[in-house]
């Protein structure tokens, strides 16, 4: 059949064959979204609407904005000279370089760089360096990995292993063994409407003294959180609790793992979130803002200890047995030594610092319409939690997103009945004031 469709004079070109990931398929094929191009704080569609606001920086993703010239101009460059170079036994000078620069962001002593391609592939080579780590120093015992509830670690199986969404997980057989979990950071009754790190919950850390009295210290490798949860609705972190997960992780020899896929590159004002939270964790894995989207790359920030660590043994032999064909590749590497340089010549993270007070009180003029159960916002990214349909979860917050693209203009992130806002940290004022406008008509019209 397949063979047919090839030889045929003409392959139809319609909506069936891509399979769309994350989406309700037959819902989108019924009424496509289609974007056909960006630039700056908006998208184009296919039609002749006008410019869509992107309230969500893509997918948490594109932090300097859309389509930025230097950007696209460092691509198209690097396409000309150099398309690829094998990443294993060679490598290209930009590789270097853009490893340095982001050594020189990252705190503490977090100055070796491993790349791949996405978040999922950084979790998954923040846990193998973890695990690693620990048997080449003759502790082979620790290959325990301790989550969270309600974490989102990509889709790989290590990171829906110490992930904690179910329904990332339930599809999806035994999973990793030997994983177990901290209890989510959120509690309603304690939180609702904080802007910024709520006070209650930094006990909840201690929830890791119990797994290590459960466990034994000396059967556990690393804890992974994100320091602030986005994908399951934008849960800063309590007060405190960052550092004393990391004084329990020191006091047993656990390596701490941020996931900063989402909360690197500026979403929370700073480079990382480490640096906002004065906690200097082992590892870091990053992706998305580290080339603001525009190629896909990832990769995990590793301390000297660890690093010097795998510095052993015969030089002809490989330390680490592990890699990507694609890994630091080499338009990769332009996009985001380019979009480095923005962050920097447009000072983007000190910029959303200083709008976080302004998105914080935009977001909670929402208070008090119909169904919204708490707002919750940290950096320039807020989550709003609607009720949901009776018997029907997420079903309003999925006619929020549709009637937000379609009678708004606004793009917006769901995950059940929360709507998440993280825009370009390029977005002005006026553009904040729109956006919340826009979504408060949205939450009034889904009543
Ligand atoms: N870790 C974290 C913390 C993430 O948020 C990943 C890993 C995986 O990254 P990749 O590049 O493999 O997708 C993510 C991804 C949403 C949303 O709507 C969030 C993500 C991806 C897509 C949508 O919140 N986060």
């Amino acid at each position: 059949m397949a063979q047919m469709r090839v030889a045929a004079a003409s392959v139809p070109n319609d909506l069936e064959s891509f399979w769309l990931p994350f989406t309700p398929n037959r819902g989108f094929k019924r009424a496509p979204r289609l974007i056909v191009r960006a630039k700056d704080m908006h998208y184009y569609t296919a039609g002749s609407g006008g410019p869509v606001l992107d309230g969500t920086a893509g997918l948490w993703c594109t932090n300097a904005g859309h389509n930025r010239d230097p950007i696209v101009a460092a691509i198209a460059r690097r396409a000309e000279e150099l398309d690829y170079s094998p990443a294993f036994q060679f490598a290209h000078p930009a590789a270097f370089e853009l490893a340095s620069r982001l050594a020189a962001l990252a705190p503490g002593d977090l100055n070796r760089v491993f790349f791949c391609n996405s978040g999922s592939e950084a979790v998954d080579t923040a846990l193998k360096i973890a695990l690693a780590y620990h048997y080449v120093r003759g502790e082979g015992t620790r290959t325990r990995l301790i989550g969270r509830e309600r974490g989102y670690h990509g889709v790989g199986f290590g990171g829906i292993s110490v992930g904690g969404i179910v329904n990332n997980r339930k599809f999806f057989g035994s999973l990793l063994a030997g994983v177990d979990h901290l209890p989510a950071t959120y509690s309603r009754e304690h939180q609702a409407f904080t802007k910024g790190e709520p006070e209650w919950g930094a006990h909840l850390a201690d929830e890791l003294e119990r797994l290590v009295t459960l466990h034994d210290a000396s059967s556990i490798a690393a804890v992974i959180v994100e320091p602030m949860a986005g994908s399951t609705g934008v849960l800063p972190p309590p007060q405190g609790y960052l550092p004393r997960l990391r004084a329990i992780c020191d006091q047993h020899g656990i390596l701490l793992i941020f996931d900063e896929v989402i909360t690197g590159f500026g979403r929370l004002g700073y480079a990382f979130a480490a640096e906002r939270y004065g906690v200097v964790p082992d590892l870091i894995a990053f992706a998305k803002g580290v080339t603001s989207g525009a190629v896909p790359m990832g990769g995990v920030i590793a301390s000297d200890r660890i690093y010097e660590t795998f510095m052993r043994g015969p030089e002809h032999i490989i330390e680490l047995f592990h890699g990507y064909t694609y890994s630091a590749h080499p338009l990769a590497c332009a996009a985001g030594l380019a979009t480095l340089d923005l962050y920097r010549d447009e000072k983007l993270f000190a910029r959303a610092k200083a709008l976080e007070p302004r998105f914080a009180e935009a977001a909670m003029t929402l208070k008090g319409l119909p169904n919204v159960l708490d707002i919750r916002t940290v950096g320039l990214a807020v989550g709003i939690d609607l009720a949901s349909r009776a018997g029907a979860f997420g079903l309003r917050a999925y006619e929020a997103m549709e009637r937000a693209f379609r009678d708004e203009a606004l793009m917006i992130r769901i995950a059940g009945d929360t709507i998440a806002l993280s825009p370009p940290l390029i977005v002005s004022e006026a553009q904040i004031g729109e956006m919340f406008e826009k979504v408060a008509r949205v939450i009034k019209a889904v009543a």
